[in-house]
């Protein structure tokens, strides 16, 4: 949810010697990228943690070496964006080894992707990761025989203890070797390999694996490929993979999969040994309740009314209160306004600083007072959640609505995450398979999905209100998401795609990892959110010093006063809201207090905040992952949907009459 440095592109240290860490998703890559690189990565509970390349510089025994962090991949033909990244790295560059890290307790999905990775005539370590939760589950893995099978390194490790790391170490450091293990796929297939090989171009990885990618019907090979062969040649290959298909009788992609799975059962077999299981009991109830259509709704509710009493009620409210109330209203902000009149004796330099549009009154309260402990408290939670496993449950309890709506359950996970950050769920939308999946989730993320922040100032707000005004606000954007999410997925044409989510045990969250990720999210929420404020607030002081926000105020006074029924100021909160929504909704929290707004104008204003305009990262990250007319378009739907939605809210519960 952070970035620094070494993600993205990865234009740097050209020379160094490249260790690349491969694996399924969800088995602790990161986890190990970070002990070896005492760099911090994302480590959640979910597959789709990592959906882009992260590097930092690493020395084991004095050596330099580059190790790169990937994406998860179930295949090394991509299905998706995240994992075409990863593939393209083994494609694009050799690395000096391929550190795989597989999952202890799956051993034989692990060693599909050895195959592959073998094919590709990389060399290799393998980690055998988790090695705690498969004695858990009975399961004893013979490393020695796996070594002897593979002819390369096997290790296994726990890697939150810490345990095995040292082997893992001196494994790396051994000269590395490519797998000698081969599959054979009979002698048709075998043929057209061949065939296919010759018309290659030259590869960093074997000819023979880019021969299964091409006979697979790899489509996000064909650029890689147009570049570096005739036409010619490429319609001949298209015409040979054709051929092959008829005298399968099947996909030829599907075949290829069948054998390999084929050999990774065989080399299983050999290889694990079941033991009684020795724990994990009380984990495996809690996870099937969790999906249990009545069960799992009891603890949603629950996971629900955990999140409001310590992000609305503590965090909101006691912590806001003190915050604001007593250390910036009491003390902070009067000692600022007596040292800036002391120092700067000039009018305008004092409004700027402390005045009602300022930037220690206005902008650092709201952001320190306000924002900060909500986020702070939410990041904890959030937190826990990730690292529990809860977050895949959901997507699979939320997965019958989504279908409704004619969109992957997989969406929901983006989605979710998107209560954290929208900016960073954008970038998460790449673990879906289709564009137009990608375009649905990005366009209901921006409308009716609100970022921690702007979640913790409505609990806060309406909390203090009633619980039937936050179920009426929830209710509300539930409705806009269901609704805008099915009229979407009818407008934008093509194919739903299948719904398969690898669901992670249920885990005891680590402290250290909880407290790792809170700090480096809410660091990064304030060298984010705190500039936009300051920018915000500077806006509103230079409009009300030259009068333009009372010109403002009438112009948007249809809306505002006459759809919406607000109070004038309230369009204040809506240009803040331009920039950040939390900073749009903590104005109107922060007049909610003083009195300005009734409770139906509370709740009205919330709703229509929650699904107003995206903020301004959010918008970029739009443009940069869609390009500009996209991130248009949705503004442009976005906008009007907001307003009328709080029209009609508003216009609703005056004709009812609801008290809130
Ligand atoms: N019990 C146990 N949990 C582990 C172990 N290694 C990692 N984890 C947990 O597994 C989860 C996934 O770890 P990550 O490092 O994010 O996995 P990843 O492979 O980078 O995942 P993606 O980026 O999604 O592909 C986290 O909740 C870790 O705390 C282990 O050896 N034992
Ligand atoms: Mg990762």
């Amino acid at each position: 949810m952070h970035c620094h440095g070494g993600k993205g592109r990865h234009g740097h240290a050209e020379g160094l010697k490249r260790v690349a860490l491969v694996g399924n998703p969800n088995v602790g890559k990161s986890v190990i990228f970070g002990l070896l690189s005492g760099r911090y990565a994302t480590v959640s509970n979910y597959p789709g943690t990592t959906v882009e390349l992260s590097w930092a510089n690493v020395s084991l025994d004095g050596g330099r070496y580059l190790l790169l962090d990937t994406p998860g991949v179930n295949n090394l033909i991509p299905m998706s964006e995240d994992e075409r990244v990863t593939r393209d790295i083994l494609l694009a560059e050799r690395p000096h080894v391929v550190l795989q890290v597989g999952d202890a307790k799956n051993l034989r999905r692990t060693l599909l992707l050895t195959l592959q990775l073998a094919e590709m005539g990389l060399p290799l370590v393998l980690d055998l990761n988790m090695e705690d939760e498969a004695r858990d589950r009975g399961i004893v893995i013979d490393k020695a025989a796996l070594r002897e099978a593979l002819g390369v390194e096997v290790v296994g490790t726990v890697a939150p203890e810490r345990r095995g790391l040292k082997e893992l170490r001196q494994a790396l450091l051994r000269e590395p070797r490519i797998p000698r293990l081969k599959v054979e796929y009979g002698p048709l297939l075998e043929e057209y390999i061949r065939q296919v090989q010759e018309l290659l171009p030259p590869a960093p990885v074997s000819r023979r694996s880019v021969a299964l990618m091409v006979l697979s019907g790899d489509e996000s090979l064909r650029g890689w490929l147009r570049g570096r062969l005739s036409q010619e040649a490429l319609e001949r290959l298209d015409a040979l993979r054709a051929e092959l298909s008829a005298k399968l009788g099947k996909a030829v992609g599907y075949y290829i999969n069948e054998v390999r799975l084929a050999k990774a059962s065989e080399l299983t077999q050999k290889v694990l040994r079941r033991v009684a299981p020795q724990g994990g009991r009380v984990a495996e109830g809690l996870s099937a309740l969790s999906m249990h259509p009545v069960g799992g709704m009891v603890v949603l509710l629950a996971v629900l009314w955990g999140l409001y009493q310590f992000v609305g009620v503590f965090g909101a409210g006691t912590l806001v209160d003190f915050l604001e109330g007593v250390v910036f209203g009491r003390y902070l902000n009067p000692m600022f306004t007596k040292v800036v009149q002391l120092l700067l004796p000039i009018g305008l330099l004092q409004e700027l600083l402390v005045g009602p549009y300022g930037l220690i009154s206005m902008a650092l309260t709201y952001a320190i007072g306000i924002i900060l402990p909500i986020t702070t408290t939410f990041f904890i939670a959030f937190a826990v959640l990730e690292d529990s496993g809860y977050l895949p449950r959901l997507a699979i309890m939320a997965n019958r609505a989504f279908r409704v709506m004619g969109l992957s359950g997989k969406a929901v996970l983006p989605m979710v995450l998107g209560l954290g950050c929208g900016t960073m769920a954008v970038m998460t939308t790449r673990i879906l398979e289709t564009r137009r999946d990608r375009l649905i989730a990005t366009f209901l993320l921006a409308l009716a999905v609100p970022c921690s922040a702007q979640l913790g100032v409505i609990l806060g707000m309406l909390g203090a209100l009633s619980v039937r005004a936050l179920g009426v606000w929830l209710l509300s954007v539930l409705a806009v998401l269901l609704l805008m999410g099915w009229l979407a997925a009818r407008v934008l044409p093509g194919q739903k795609s299948e719904f398969m989510l690898e669901i992670p045990p249920m885990r005891m969250p680590t402290l250290g990892n909880v407290v790792l990720k809170t700090l480096n999210r809410t660091v990064w929420y304030l060298k984010e959110a705190v500039p936009l404020f300051m920018l915000g607030t500077l806006v509103l002081f230079v409009l009300d010093k030259v009068a333009l926000l009372q010109l403002v105020q009438r112009a948007a006074s249809p809306v505002v006063v006459g759809l919406l029924q607000l109070p004038p100021k309230a369009t204040e909160a809506f240009l803040l809201g331009f920039l950040r929504r939390d900073y749009g909704a903590a104005g109107l929290f922060a007049m909610f207090e003083q009195g300005a707004l009734t409770p139906v104008q509370a709740v009205v204003s919330m709703v229509t905040i929650t699904l107003f305009v995206p903020c301004l990262a959010h918008f970029f990250m739009t443009i940069k992952e869609y390009g500009l007319r996209t991130a248009l378009l949705m503004v442009a739907v976005i906008f009007p949907t907001a307003v009328l939605f709080g029209g009609l809210l508003n216009w609703g519960l005056r004709a009812l009459g609801l008290s809130l």
